[in-house]
């Protein structure tokens, strides 16, 4: 299978992040690009090639072009206030305040755009999020091309990303950024599948109101997990994308027994939706082993995972979502690589 990867998915290196009362080193690090790629070209997944810079437009097919400016200025502005740390937000608009107003300083500005405090914007955070997307179109230029499976080693990941926020370690929505990509190209219907273990907010709230992307998200039900305020069972997509949500919210401690039977019923959705490419939000952070989540999925399960996806027999393209600090994180993206080119 075809691999995309860049060095410059690197450039984001935050100090911070504010995690169960704690300020700690993010879980999401560049590290974790090294020990995927390490893999990778252990077990000779296939050809490991650098993206070609796709620029900004893309990005502003799915995102506000004034968010998009704000993560591209942010650290600056946020330097330029004076302020010592990483730019953390800590203050919201919420629903007993107003947010039809955005305020002109960084810190109203960062409360306006985060939908969490858990991303602290750094030096290089917006230059790695380019280049995440740009890894991401690389492999859907690639399969769209070929018709071949690729993989697209994306990171900062992108699920959480909305249409103007960020937050849950994302800036810009990769697996939507390709979706919209493919549907200007011509693509009749996109099937975006997320089987990270956090709903795909983000996704989900893009494509809401439209019949021609079907969002599709297995996770940690919202009532326990975040991102807490989205991803119910009762959320099927708006007007014309009445039907084009599905959510499928699963308790802590799932085992993938019971998630497959959850992954059948999407695959399900998808034949009957007829999709001509399938875009697979790959978070590999259902693991047993994962720090920040609670389902219990084995190594073994990966290469399950991806037999099954390969069984649409859609033109597919993979990319990196969440998965965290243990070493497994690299084989069991493999194995999911691995099984879904069994076929
Ligand atoms: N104490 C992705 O997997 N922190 N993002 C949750 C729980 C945010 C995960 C707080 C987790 C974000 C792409
Ligand atoms: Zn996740």
């Amino acid at each position: 299978m075809q691999v995309f990867h860049s060095e410059a998915t690197k450039l984001r290196r935050a100090k911070t992040e504010l995690h169960d009362g704690q300020l700690m080193t993010p879980f999401e690090c560049p590290e974790r690009v090294d020990l995927v790629l390490e893999q990778i070209l252990q077990h000779e997944v296939g050809q490991v090639s650098e993206p070609q810079a796709f620029g900004r437009d893309p990005v502003d097919a799915v995102h506000d072009a004034a968010y998009v400016d704000f993560v591209a200025n942010c650290w600056d502005d946020w330097q330029a206030a004076g302020y010592q740390g990483e730019a953390i937000p800590t203050t919201w608009p919420t629903r007993t305040m107003r947010d039809d107003r955005i305020p002109g300083h960084i810190g109203g500005k960062l409360g306006y755009y985060a939908l969490g405090g858990d991303t602290s914007i750094s030096q290089g955070s917006f230059e790695a999020a380019m280049a995440s997307k740009d890894v991401a179109l690389a492999a859907y230029r690639h399969t769209a091309a070929s018709g071949e499976p690729s993989f697209g080693l994306c990171r900062p990941p992108g699920h959480h990303a909305a249409t103007d926020q960020f937050g849950g370690y994302c800036f810009f929505n990769n697996a939507a950024i390709v979706a919209q990509r493919a549907l200007d190209d011509g693509h009749g219907r996109v099937a975006i599948l997320d089987v990270d273990f956090h709903h795909g907010n983000g996704t989900q709230q893009i494509f809401y109101a439209r019949d021609d992307v079907l969002t599709q998200s297995i996770h940690g039900d919202p009532d326990q997990c975040f991102p807490y305020f989205l991803g119910h069972a009762d959320e099927r997509g708006e007007g014309r994308g009445l039907g084009f949500n599905v959510n499928y919210p699963l308790p802590p401690g799932t085992d993938y027994t019971s998630w497959c039977e959850q992954l059948e019923l999407a695959l399900g959705e998808i034949r009957r939706h007829q999709a001509s490419l399938l875009v697979v939000s790959l978070g590999v952070d259902t693991f047993e082993g994962d720090p920040i989540s609670s389902f219990r999925l084995k190594s073994d399960d990966f290469h399950d995972m991806g037999r099954r996806l390969a069984s649409l027999e859609l033109p597919t393209v993979i990319l990196l979502e969440g998965g965290y600090a243990v070493k497994e994180i690299g084989i069991n993206v493999v194995k999911v690589l691995k099984g879904f080119e069994q076929r």
